[in-house]
């Protein structure tokens, strides 16, 4: 346990000796630097005793191009426990530990999948489970999004000039990382990773690339300057930047290189390891499991395989290793999202690795009767399927999908491999961290350390005195968004409104749209003089498009214009209001999802995998309203569907109606339809390069690669607006029954910890 006396006395300390001031002195900046290090060095110990105990036992490694953090310091500080001391000692001298929140959020991931890897690794501290985190250190963590007028512009987010305060440089256990065109560096930067009331302190292994010879001095002392600094960039570019999940990464070679690289490190890292304790590589798969997360770590596969061939064993070996090692989550239905990379582009990275895949797919072919190359392009998600034991998705209903619809001829060849591992989220920082009051309300009525274990939630009492409470506090964590969102994004929302949130990565499937085009509707309701039992209810969006997604752009846009005509009109203004929050992330997500009544989660069904937002949302106490869809399905069934507004088509609607589904039809019989499609055109709503036009044309024609609304935003668009005005009128109308509600979600989100997705993980996969 971490002693809150000794943390503050080694602040004090070190803000001395880097910066000659005292405490009271010391800028937000400095204090942030001196708590980092303080707690590095009161961690130490127990830091290394955790490696050195995960080195001699199995454990697993979570191989993820992403991981989302989030903002560290606070976070680590409530899982050090030292949280509430150390603000008042820090008070006493008259600082404010809120400061801490200028932490700038390191971005190096895109959204849901990152953010669940950083969960995972919070929980496996947690439950002091011997799991590694292998990533990648990227310089320019995902875009900055600004909002230009109304859309969306993206600047570069250098994280770590400032704020790189929690990783350690381990240049001792750098590796060389084989590339068709010279070999590259990779130096590990370890992060620590605290577990919540325990001594075990994770590790999350980030690569940073660059140059074998740093100067290239042979280069530098022919004086061929430009040929020795090209050669520093060729190999610094290669963790320069997160890619964006557009899935328009077709021939982006340095998105290959960035894969093989985390690879080829993370597993020569694993068999460093290994290789300290043993001199034959039989039991390597008794010693090590390891997790890919979605295919963007998969090339680890054909990788383990050349490192264990090099070093003398059989390729038919390597290969049964290889399948008793490696396990394979899959994220996604969407069939564009699924990577299948050029040969050619694999021979140009490494002509070794692309040698070992032809191998496999010829293996595949014999042995199995399936190949993992088609039309020169090798198929990454069959190629973990084949090489794995275990294959997973992440809700119910998605591992489902896995089986049917993504690998169904894998799935008759190995059934046994396939599982479900519903989604989690740790309620140590969606929770203890960024609700307090919630936790203090839950402290009193449930008892026991919840945020240690969440199940606790479980038989407690569902109480009109306890629904109260939550109504109140949440009128508080209302009114500390409205400040903060007037503070740092000049918006206007006012608190005492009802709050429905949607917020995730633009993404048609995702339907803002909907949510946008059902808003227009309700708007010129309003505007008409109807809906006059609706409460005001102020409508917040958050989320980034991908630069290159040109529809997802345009519905920021039209969003923003909405919420612009909406502001300045003085007849509906005091009834709704509609907020685009710039710069969706962490930070952000910890102050919306506390203070939402409705949670939006309204895909069509059987397109979100999960979604890890709706579980926050509701462990805080917000309604979902959404479809049956990802872990919707398993939040309305832990809450009760009663206590949920579930609305739309189900799967086998939709799956039946596919190939004759025709949206005009209802366009042309619908007028709220028709009225709310047209104001994408018709609503005056500045549209100079025909952005929102084409969505209306996606809408009711389609385009080369799609049939018209494939999203079945018109489909939905009737009951989606039941679902909401009727949730709406309980909020107005029976305020005592919803707070009951939220209640009720929140006591039934014990199941959505990731710490019990880690229990299964371990348990039904890992073996630790
Ligand atoms: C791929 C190739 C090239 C560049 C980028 C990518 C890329 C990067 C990130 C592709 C996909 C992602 C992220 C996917 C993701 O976040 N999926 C979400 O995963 C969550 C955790 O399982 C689920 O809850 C969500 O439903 C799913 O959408």
């Amino acid at each position: 346990m971490i002693n809150t006396k000794n943390l503050y006395k080694d602040i004090c300390r070190v803000l001395k000796a880097r910066h000659g001031v005292s405490l009271k002195d010391a800028t937000p900046h400095m204090l942030a630097e001196a708590v980092a290090q303080a707690s590095l060095l009161q961690l130490g110990d127990d830091w290394t005793k955790s490696r050195q105990k995960l080195e001699k036992q199995r454990f697993a490694a979570y191989l993820s191009a992403e991981f989302l953090t989030g903002r560290a310091i606070l976070n680590n500080l409530l899982s050090m426990g030292v949280m509430e001391e150390l603000k008042e000692l820090l008070a006493k001298k008259g600082v404010d530990i809120n400061v801490l929140e200028e932490e700038k959020d390191p971005a190096l991931g895109n959204g849901g999948l990152g953010r669940l890897a950083a969960c995972f690794l919070d929980s496996a501290a947690t439950l002091d489970k011997p799991l590694m985190g292998y990533g990648l250190k990227y310089r320019y963590g995902l875009f900055e999004q600004r909002i230009n007028g109304f859309d969306q512009t993206e600047a570069p987010d250098e994280w770590f000039t400032q704020d790189d305060n929690w990783t350690v440089r381990r240049e001792e256990l750098s590796v060389t990382v084989p590339l068709e065109d010279g070999e590259v560096k990779a130096v590990p930067y370890d992060m620590p990773v605290v577990g919540y009331g325990t001594d075990t302190v994770g590790t999350l292994r980030l690569w940073q690339t660059e140059s074998p010879d740093e100067f290239s001095f042979a280069l530098f002392n022919d004086y061929r300057y430009d040929e020795a600094i090209l050669n520093k960039n060729r190999a610094e570019d290669i963790t320069r930047v997160l890619y964006p999940n557009d899935w328009n990464t077709e021939g982006k070679r340095l998105r290959l290189k960035q894969e093989y690289v985390l690879s080829s490190a993370s597993i020569q890292d694993i068999l460093r390891t290994y290789e300290r304790t043993h001199t034959s590589y039989r039991s390597l798969p008794e010693c090590a499991a390891v997790q890919l997360n979605d295919t963007h770590p998969v090339l680890a596969i054909p990788e383990l395989i050349r490192l264990l061939t090099e070093k003398g064993v059989r390729f038919e070996t390597a290969c049964g290793y290889a399948q008793r090692i490696f396990a394979f989550t899959n994220h996604t239905v969407m069939p564009e999202a699924l990577e299948a990379w050029d040969m050619k582009l694999v021979e140009s990275v490494s002509s070794r690795i692309a040698a070992i895949l032809r191998r496999l797919d010829r293996r595949s072919k014999r042995l199995y009767g399936l190949p993992l190359i088609r039309d020169g392009r090798v198929h990454m998600a069959d190629t973990a399927v084949c090489m794995s034991y275990a294959v997973n998705g992440v809700a119910k209903i998605h591992s489902e999908l896995v089986k049917t619809q993504l690998f169904p001829d894998w799935y008759a060849r190995f059934p046994e491999r396939f599982q479900n591992k519903t989604n989690g989220v740790t309620q140590r920082r969606w929770l203890a961290l960024c609700n307090p009051e919630l936790t203090k309300l839950l402290d009193d009525i449930a008892g026991g350390d919840f945020v240690k274990d969440l199940d606790l939630l479980d038989g407690v009492k569902p109480t009109a005195k306890a629904a109260k409470a939550l109504g109140e506090l949440k009128k508080t964590k209302k009114q500390q968004l409205s400040r903060w969102l007037k503070e740092e994004k000049g918006l206007d929302v006012p608190p005492e409104f009802a709050f429905d949130i949607q917020i995730k990565r633009l993404h048609e499937y995702k339907r803002q749209l909907l949510n946008a085009l059902s808003l227009y509707d309700i708007y010129m309701d309003i505007k008409e003089g109807k809906l006059k039992d609706l409460p005001p209810v102020a409508f917040l969006f958050g989320g980034k498009a991908a630069p290159g997604y040109a529809r997802a752009k345009a519905v920021i846009r039209y969003i923003n214009a909405l919420a612009d005509r909406v502001a300045a009109d003085k007849d509906v203004n005091r009834r709704m209001r509609i907020c685009f929050v710039p710069n969706y992330n962490c930070s952000a997500a910890e102050k919306l999802i506390p203070a939402a009544d409705f949670s939006e989660q309204i895909s069509p069904a059987g397109t979100e995998a999960s979604g890890t937002g709706n579980m926050k949302l509701m462990m805080n106490g917000a309604v979902t309203i959404g479809t049956w869809d990802g872990a919707n399905i398993e939040i309305a069934q832990a809450a009760g569907e009663e206590n949920e507004f579930i609305f739309g088509a189900r799967i086998e609607e939709l799956d039946s109606i596919r190939e004759t589904y025709d949206p005009k039809q209802i366009y042309e019989s619908d007028e709220r339809v028709k009225r709310a499609v047209d104001s994408l055109t018709d609503a005056g709503f500045p549209d100079e390069d025909g952005a929102l036009k084409e969505l209306k044309t996606s809408l009711l024609e389609g385009a080369s690669w799609h049939r018209p609304d494939q999203y079945f935003l018109l489909k939905d668009f009737a009951s989606y607006r039941e679902a909401r005005l009727k949730a709406y009128r309980l909020y107005a109308q029976d305020k005592k029954a919803f707070d009951m509600m939220c209640l009720k979600n929140v006591l039934a989100a014990g199941f959505f910890s990731s710490d019990r997705t880690i229990r299964q993980y371990c348990q039904e996969i890992w073996k630790i």
